[in-house]
């Protein structure tokens, strides 16, 4: 199967969620007036779009209209595929992950994905060249480690673990440490979602942020947070928790194929501005896709 076609079917379930809803709507009103903005301000909410976020769509569509003096509803659907595809859209050119090596550190609450999505992130980079290295810093449960072996076994990449209960500091020191020793092109850290301590969870990842700073003075560093996007609006709110104290450059969005309120993608970037960088749309291995706002909007009214 094709990529794009991967992309359309990860999201048949937000497809009927959002679009078949908005098409059916355009389709019965014909008409442009206040009631259809109000069905798609309904569609777009029930679908964790979020109410900000809804509100600027609908004011910026309602002002489109007026400026292009648009009469017939079916022409909302394009305008509002643009306005969408603005909304999700960066400015900057991606990842940066130049040095020799770089390093992603993976953080977010338990059970989101984040050792799948980086078995999956460890795939993807291998299969562009990169030499990859394991970092297993949830070592929160022996079950966590053993998790991302699996991984590392299936991509054929090295993991560097300590034993269950461990510091995830000294885990991530150690694996910096092989990274430069193999010259490894991209250092990827497993973190826990939660502790064994009442120490808090925030408090360990920045020991392990000096660690790396320390390590690699002047190394790209990208912090993925990941977030599941069947819990919907929480999700925004887990984003929030973490950005206030560690460095989030970016979001690696899971299980969107999971749900159809696939609208969280527009929130996540829209209310916190932290870009959406790969999708999780199923299980396997190469279930997890740049996210590209372009595409996406494609695959979802395609
Ligand atoms: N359908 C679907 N399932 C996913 C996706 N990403 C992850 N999962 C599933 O979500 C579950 C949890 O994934 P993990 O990778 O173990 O999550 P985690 O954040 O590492 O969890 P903890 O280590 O317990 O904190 C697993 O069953 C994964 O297969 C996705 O994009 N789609
Ligand atoms: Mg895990």
């Amino acid at each position: 199967m094709g990529f794009f076609e991967k992309l359309k079917n990860g999201l048949a379930k937000t497809r009927k969620g959002i679009t078949e809803k908005i098409e059916q709507v355009l389709v019965s009103f014909g008409k442009i007036d206040d009631e259809l903005f109000d069905e798609l301000e309904e569609i777009l909410i029930a679908a964790d779009v979020g109410i900000g976020t809804t509100m600027k769509i609908t004011d910026n569509l309602r002002k489109k209209v007026r400026e292009g003096k648009i009469t017939n509803a079916s022409e909302i659907k394009n305008l509002l595929k643009e306005e969408l595809t603005r909304l999700m859209e960066t400015e900057d050119s991606g990842l940066k992950l130049d040095t020799v090596p770089s390093v992603i550190l993976i953080v977010g609450v338990n059970g989101v994905g984040k050792t799948t999505s980086i078995g999956k992130l460890a795939n993807y980079y291998k299969n562009m060249g990169k030499k990859v290295i394991l970092a297993a810093g949830d070592t929160f449960r022996a079950a966590a480690i053993d998790q991302l072996r699996i991984w590392a076994n299936r991509v054929g990449v090295e993991m560097i673990s300590h034993s269950e209960g461990s510091d995830p500091a000294a885990v991530i020191f150690d694996a910096v440490q092989a990274a430069k020793a193999r010259r490894a092109n991209l250092l990827i850290c497993d973190t826990a979602g939660r502790l064994h301590t009442k120490k808090n969870l925030m408090e360990e990842l920045k020991k392990i942020y000096r660690v790396i700073e320390k390590e690699l003075p002047g190394a790209d560093v990208e912090t993925l947070l990941v977030l599941d996007a069947t819990t919907g609006q929480n999700a925004v709110a887990q984003a929030r928790t973490f950005s206030e104290s560690t460095n989030v450059s970016g979001i690696i969005l899971t299980k969107l194929d999971g749900t159809a309120k696939g609208g969280i993608v527009i929130a996540v970037k829209s209310e916190l501005d932290i870009p959406v960088r790969f999708i999780g749309i199923g299980e396997s291995i190469d279930d997890l896709q740049p996210f590209d706002p372009r595409e996406f909007i494609e695959a979802l009214f395609s």
